[in-house]
């Protein structure tokens, strides 16, 4: 049967040009799954990925009709909702005969709100490989598909049923290599699905909750080397992106993977360049490994860091210390490896005196910074998704303004006010945002520019922080977010527009080095190709 899988576009262009840290550049690895298992039982599947190919619904039209399309399925996510609904009413009113799949985060973690908002036939709940094969199995054969595992729909009376759950997939070793659309130079690989962490804001702890079956599941060190010589071997790749939830080295067991893997990796000659994401309190005590990893490619260490407020930390259920956390930053800002770091300002009932502790904290962290560890500041607002904790708490303290929305208001209202002046400052320095790889471009421009980025990103890191501490302490004294942002920006104004100064001389020399440049290059090159 012929299959079309679409990666929806972003809510707006806007938010593809400022993601930021993001480079525009991964090819959907979910879908690739998907792909790759239904290819595996013989169906033609065509994948669009709309934000990669800047395709627009025309060229959605153009794809169906020309493959014979009888199955679309979308991926939806919170954060891009509203095109995935705009994305189905579409193809519902062009093509009424096709049945659609909607799956991913949103539709496992609010189901009833994604049924209600996009226009699909059927909902699959949590990791699609063996629910989708059977489901399309179920549809080209004429059987009844509603009583598959790991589904969900709206009856004839427009009531949600939700089958029983769906397994989560025990052996990963076993599901074939995920396709990947060609991209820039970077790779997304995943080594193990799951999370041990208990975060209360986090969605992907939710998503696999929701199912049943073991959480955290590790594929073979075998199993993901041999992905990694394909991709060496298949791509022009200079980066690969490990996007476990956690790359977990602290055990007897990670440690006896990780050997494996590192020896494998030498066994196969292979050079290129890692970025992992990890848990703080995996990094402490951890040397020798990371050091060993380093050896054969580790370039970037993940963090989520998330407060430098203990009280903050504890409300997130994130089971670390500040302490940790700091020796985390230590630890890995000592080694030949790139830190970033993941951080929250603002949550639901955050007090000034936390924030003033937490930007403090902040502060004093500055004193580590290096070439291999900067802050990119900024807004940093926890979102309540659906299915977390976070979303729950504030629901019960009847802090939503608009229902299905991931904003709320704050519990306190000085941190309310402080938040509508940080709205204001952020359209002031959110054109540093574009920033959008320090990691890459460093290794790729001259000692004297790198300097100056250095100090241009130190400048901006203390002049937000100092800009926040002043905002924190006239919220504290009661005044309101247009005063506050007013006399903040009166004060600092002046060091705002220096770096605006700064910023726009480093840009016209960067433009040759940046990933975010270079992405959108190669983007316009694609569509000059088509
Ligand atoms: C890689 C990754 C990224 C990459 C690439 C994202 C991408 N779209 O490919 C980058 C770095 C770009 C990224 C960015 C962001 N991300 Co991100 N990211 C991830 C991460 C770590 C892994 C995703 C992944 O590849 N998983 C592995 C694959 C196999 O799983 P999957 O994609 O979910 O697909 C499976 C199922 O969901 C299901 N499925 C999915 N779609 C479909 C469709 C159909 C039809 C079917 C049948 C099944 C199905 O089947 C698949 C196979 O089992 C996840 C965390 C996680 N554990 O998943 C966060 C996550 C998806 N990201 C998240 C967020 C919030 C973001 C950002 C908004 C962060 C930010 N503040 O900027 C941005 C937004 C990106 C953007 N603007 O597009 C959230 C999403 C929350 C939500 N409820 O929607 C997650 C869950 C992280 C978290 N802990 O909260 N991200
Ligand atoms: C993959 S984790 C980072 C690595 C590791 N799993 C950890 O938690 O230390 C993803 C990061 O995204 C951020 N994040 C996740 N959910 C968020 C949410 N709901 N709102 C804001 N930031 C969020 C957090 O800072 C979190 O540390
Ligand atoms: S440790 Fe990271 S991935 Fe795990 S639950 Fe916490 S935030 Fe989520």
């Amino acid at each position: 049967m012929n299959i079309c899988l679409i990666n929806p576009w972003l809510a707006n262009k806007e938010q593809l040009d400022t993601d930021g840290f993001i480079p525009n550049n991964y090819s959907h690895i979910g879908l690739g799954y998907i792909k790759s298992a239904l290819e595996q039982v013989g169906h033609e599947v065509t994948l669009i990925d709309m934000r990669l190919q800047q395709l627009d619904k025309e060229g959605i039209k153009k794809t169906i009709s020309e493959n014979n399309v009888r199955v679309v399925g979308i991926t939806s996510y919170s954060y891009n909702l509203t095109p995935t609904i705009s994305i189905c009413r579409f193809i519902r009113r062009t093509f009424p005969e096709i049945f659609i799949v909607a799956g991913g985060f949103h539709p496992t973690l609010a189901t009833n709100d994604a049924a209600n908002m996009i226009n699909a036939d059927c909902f699959v709940l949590g990791e699609g490989e063996e629910t989708m094969k059977e489901l399309v199995f179920a549809i080209d054969n004429n059987y009844n598909w509603h009583n598959i595992n790991g589904i969900a729909y709206l009856n004839e009376s427009r009531e949600l049923v939700v089958s029983e759950p769906r397994e989560l997939i025990p052996n990963l070793d076993l599901l074939p290599f995920p396709y990947r659309m060609p991209s820039l130079n970077t790779a997304v690989v995943i080594p193990s699905r799951g999370c041990y962490g208990k975060c209360k804001f986090c969605s992907s702890n939710a998503f696999f909750r929701t199912c049943t079956g073991k959480r955290v599941r590790r594929r073979s060190p075998e199993n993901v080397v041999e992905e990694i010589i394909t991709i060496v071997k298949e791509h022009d790749i200079e980066f690969i992106n490990f996007y476990d939830d956690n790359f977990a080295v602290s055990s007897k067991k990670d440690r006896e993977w990780f050997d494996k893997f590192h020896s494998l990796l030498i066994e196969e000659n292979i050079n290129t360049k890692i970025c992992v994401l990890m848990r703080p309190n995996e990094v402490i005590n951890s040397e020798s490994v990371i050091n060993k990893f380093i050896q054969v490619g580790l370039r970037r260490v993940f963090l989520g860091i998330e407060s430098f407020n203990q009280n903050q930390l504890d409300f997130y259920d994130k089971n670390l210390t500040v302490e940790q956390a700091i020796e985390a930053i230590k630890t890995i800002s000592n080694m030949n490896v790139d830190l970033y770091i993941s951080l929250v300002l603002f949550d639901p009932r955050v007090t000034i005196d936390e924030m003033i502790d937490n930007a403090n904290k902040l502060k004093s962290v500055r004193k580590l910074f290096n070439e291999h560890f900067i802050i990119k500041p900024l807004n940093w607002v926890l979102i309540a998704y659906e299915g977390t904790g976070v979303r729950d708490y504030v629901v019960d303290k009847g802090l939503y303004t608009i229902t299905n929305e991931i904003y709320y208001n704050f519990l306190n209202s000085d941190i309310q006010e402080l938040y509508n002046s940080r709205v204001k400052w952020f359209q002031e320095v959110k054109m540093f945002s574009g920033w959008s790889d320090w990691f890459y471009t460093k290794n790729n421009c001259s000692e004297s520019i790198k300097q100056r980025l250095l100090n241009f990103y130190d400048e901006l890191f203390l002049l937000d922080l100092d800009a926040l501490l002043y905002s924190c302490y006239m919220a504290k004294n009661g005044a309101l977010g247009s005063d506050i942002f007013n006399h903040t920006f009166d004060k600092y104004g002046d060091r705002l527009n220096h770096l605006k100064c700064l910023y726009g001389k480093l840009d016209e020399e960067l433009l040759g080095y940046l990933t975010y440049t270079s992405s959108t290059k190669w983007l316009q090159s694609q569509n000059h190709h088509n």
